[in-house]
Formats: structure tokens, C-alpha cells, sequence
């Protein structure tokens, strides 16, 4: 009996030694410098599961030298992966809006089907022309394209008198992608360009879905086969490097990470460089959306971009907006593109407004493309904006 209860005793000492070992093998996180100044960290992510033969090639090691510190040699993701180890394998971002149409299904009650409704009618009065024009109004999507719309379908009334139910619902998604810009080039910056990394630069108000974006667009690439690294610098909270790391963690991406409180800009700089040694596609660097003044905020963003391309050329520059925002959202944007040059509008929360007709107003008051647009909190519903897409899932 006692030898037993002696050999289960052994039996769970050594299982709790081995999770010990386990988990401590999932993460990892290595301080570059104690005294560092920007106190940055990276932390190693867990390598590429043997399944996912997908998975980005891992990055080859770099040196993380701090700032003016001594180099010290960091090792990157080993090639080889660790067994029992196992990341997620997001879906390639192609088709995503198509498959997350149906989020959009309060724009599509408020504006599809209102419109087709009216449109059916057997011969459109005033009254209805002015109902069509207040459905598009309330929707969000601006009086200029407003006034386009209904004007292009007076002209066609004839041709909507005689009209069957899809042929009414063509025309509208016609019109629809007409005032979504359809020629806007709407590609990412995330490539290498001249043997450095892409390097995407994510701001906008506290908030509005940044670091959940940055996350998003991690696992977009990564299943679409590219390596990424990101950078943690929104210095203004811990939890938002931790969140980022969380992220990162799950599909096997490096983030470097800066003390609570640190110079954001140098956070930037050390995965820009980092990025550059181990010679990955895409650098994705998290910011601040809250300072303790709007200038300070501004500057900070200025600096962290002219900083960072000290190493690479910021190849993309994304604004994340609150869709449910409106208008307001509109005139905060207006601030960042003054202090730093955005070159795409990614616009979250569309699963939550029935306001999808926003996109058209945002594109047009700050004359930027949507790129790209959320549409729920799951990690994979970030999806490349297309408009003819988008205008078939608003119509439902
Ligand atoms: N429904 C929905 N929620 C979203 C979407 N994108 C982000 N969120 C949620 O919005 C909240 C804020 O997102 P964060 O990514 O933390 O926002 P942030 O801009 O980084 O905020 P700060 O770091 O405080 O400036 C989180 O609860 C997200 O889950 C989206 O497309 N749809
Ligand atoms: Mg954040």
C-alpha cells in the first residue's frame, strides 16, 4: 500500500514539473538592457506549429543593441518548433467582406431594404423621392452623394417603372459603388520595398479599435504567409503592450514592448530595426490615442514617424475611426491627418451602426480611402474594403 501511494506521489510531482516546463516554454520575454532607457523588451514568440505549413517563415535573429547600449544578441523564433506548441491559422484576408456580409445586416434593413421598397413602388411620387433622399441621409452617406443618387435614378425613373425586383436592386448597388470611390487605390503598404520591411503606422483616438486592428492585421498577414513583427508603442498604459502581445502570442509574432511611461518613439525605432535584421515583410507599430494634451498626442505621433524612419520609410499610415462616431469621429480625424501624412482610413464597429452609408462620408470629407473595415470583435473580422461588396451587403 505505502509503495503505491509512494510511486503516485512521484507520478504527480514529476506531471506538475512538466506543465511547469510547458507553459514557461509558451512564453517568453527577454529584457534587452535593465537600464535600458526606453526599458524596451521583446517578447519571443512561440515557434510555427508543424501543421501550419502556411505560417510566415519565422524572422533569423537579430541583435537588440537598446539605444546606444551595448548589443546584445537576442534570438528570434528558432526554425525548428518547439512540440506541443500551436498556433491559430487565420484565414487568408481575400473574400473576407463576402463572408462577413451579414454583419452589416442593421445598414442593411435601414438601407436596402427601405430603398428597395420605395423603388418598387409603381410610380414614384415626390413624397417618395424625398423618402429615398432621407433613407440615404440617414444612413450617413453625406448630401453630396445623396444628391448624386437621386439624381442619376430620377433620370432612370422610366427605367424603374418597368423594373423587376433584381434588376432594382442592381441598379442600386450600381449607385451604391459608384459614390464608394471604385477606382480608389485601395492597396496596403505592408510590402518590403528596397530590402526593408513595409512598416504600418496604426493611430486614431483612444478607443476606436487600434491595438485590436494592429492585432487583426497581424493574423491578416500571417495567413496570407507573411512574417510581421510588431511594436508596442502606446507607452501610455502597460496593458495596451500587453494586449498587443496577447495578440501577437497567439499567431506566433514578435512584439517589442517599452516600459509604462517610456519615449514612444524609441519603442518604434527598436522593432523598426528589429524588423530590418530579421529581414520580415511587415513591421506593425501600435500608438498612443490618448496624451494628456491634444499637441502633446500630435507631436508624439510626428516624432514617432520621423524616428522610425530613421531605419525604413513608413510605407503605410492607417487613421482607425469609430464608425458609430459620425460625425464626430469625422472632425477628430481631421487632427491626425494634419500631424501625420495617413494614407488609408481603416473604419471599426460597422457591425455595430446601422450607419454603413458613413464610409462614402468619410472618404469624401477627408478625401482618404477606407482600406480596410472591422466588423466585430472576433479576431478575424477585419476585412479589405471592396466596394461593389460592400454596396451588395448594404442592400442586402
Ligand atoms: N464590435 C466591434 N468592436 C470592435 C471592433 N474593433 C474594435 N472593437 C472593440 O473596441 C474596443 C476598443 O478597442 P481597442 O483596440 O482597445 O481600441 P484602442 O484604439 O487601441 O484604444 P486605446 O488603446 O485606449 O487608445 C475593444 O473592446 C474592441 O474589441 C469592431 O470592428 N467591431
Ligand atoms: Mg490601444
Amino acid at each position: 500500500m505505502e509503495f503505491v501511494l509512494i510511486a503516485i506521489a512521484i507520478l504527480v510531482v514529476g506531471l506538475v514539473a512538466g506543465i511547469g516546463l510547458l507553459v514557461s516554454a509558451g512564453r517568453r520575454t527577454t529584457r534587452l538592457d535593465d537600464d535600458a532607457v526606453a526599458g524596451t523588451t521583446l517578447t519571443r514568440p512561440r515557434p510555427p506549429a508543424p501543421q501550419a505549413p502556411e505560417s510566415p517563415p519565422t524572422p533569423h535573429g537579430s541583435t537588440a543593441s537598446g539605444l546606444g547600449l551595448p548589443p546584445e544578441t537576442v534570438e528570434l523564433p528558432p526554425a525548428e518548433p518547439e512540440p506541443g506548441l500551436v498556433f491559430d491559422t487565420p484565414p487568408p484576408s481575400a473574400g473576407r467582406l463576402v463572408r462577413l456580409r451579414s454583419r452589416l445586416a442593421r445598414s442593411q434593413s435601414s438601407l436596402g431594404r427601405g430603398l428597395l421598397t420605395v423603388l418598387a413602388r409603381e410610380k414614384l411620387t415626390e413624397d417618395d423621392w424625398e423618402e429615398i433622399e432621407e433613407t440615404l441621409l440617414a444612413a450617413d452617406i453625406g448630401i453630396g452623394a445623396t444628391t448624386r443618387i437621386v439624381e442619376r435614378l430620377r433620370t432612370q425613373s422610366m427605367v424603374l417603372a418597368t423594373a423587376s425586383g433584381t434588376e432594382l436592386r442592381d441598379l442600386l448597388v450600381s449607385e451604391l459603388t459608384g459614390v464608394l470611390g471604385p477606382d480608389l487605390d485601395r492597396t496596403l503598404g505592408t510590402e518590403r520595398r528596397d530590402g526593408r520591411p513595409g512598416v504600418v503606422l496604426v493611430v486614431g483616438v483612444n478607443g476606436a479599435g487600434k491595438t485590436t486592428t494592429v492585432g487583426k492585421i497581424a493574423r491578416a498577414l500571417v495567413g496570407d504567409g507573411k512574417s510581421v513583427i510588431l511594436g508596442a508603442a502606446d507607452t501610455f498604459r502597460a496593458a495596451a503592450a500587453d494586449q498587443l502581445e496577447t495578440w501577437g502570442e497567439r499567431v506566433g509574432v514578435l512584439t517589442v514592448r517599452g516600459r509604462e511611461g517610456g519615449d514612444p518613439a524609441s519603442v518604434a525605432f527598436e522593432a523598426v530595426r528589429t524588423g530590418v535584421e530579421a529581414e520580415v515583410d511587415t513591421v506593425v507599430v501600435d500608438t498612443a490615442g490618448r496624451l494628456h494634451t491634444k499637441s502633446g498626442l500630435m507631436d508624439e505621433l510626428g516624432k514617432v514617424k520621423r524616428v522610425v524612419e530613421k531605419q525604413a520609410p513608413v510605407t503605410e499610415v492607417l487613421l482607425v475611426l469609430d464608425a458609430t462616431t459620425g460625425q464626430n469621429g469625422v472632425v477628430q480625424a481631421r487632427v491626425f491627418t494634419e500631424a501625420v501624412e495617413v494614407t488609408g482610413v481603416v473604419l471599426t464597429k460597422l457591425d455595430g451602426t446601422a450607419k454603413g452609408g458613413i464610409v462614402v462620408r468619410v472618404q469624401q470629407e477627408l478625401g482618404i480611402p477606407v482600406k480596410l473595415v472591422g466588423l466585430g470583435e472576433g479576431a478575424d473580422d477585419l476585412a479589405p474594403f471592396e466596394p461593389k461588396a460592400f454596396a451588395e451587403a448594404i442592400v442586402g
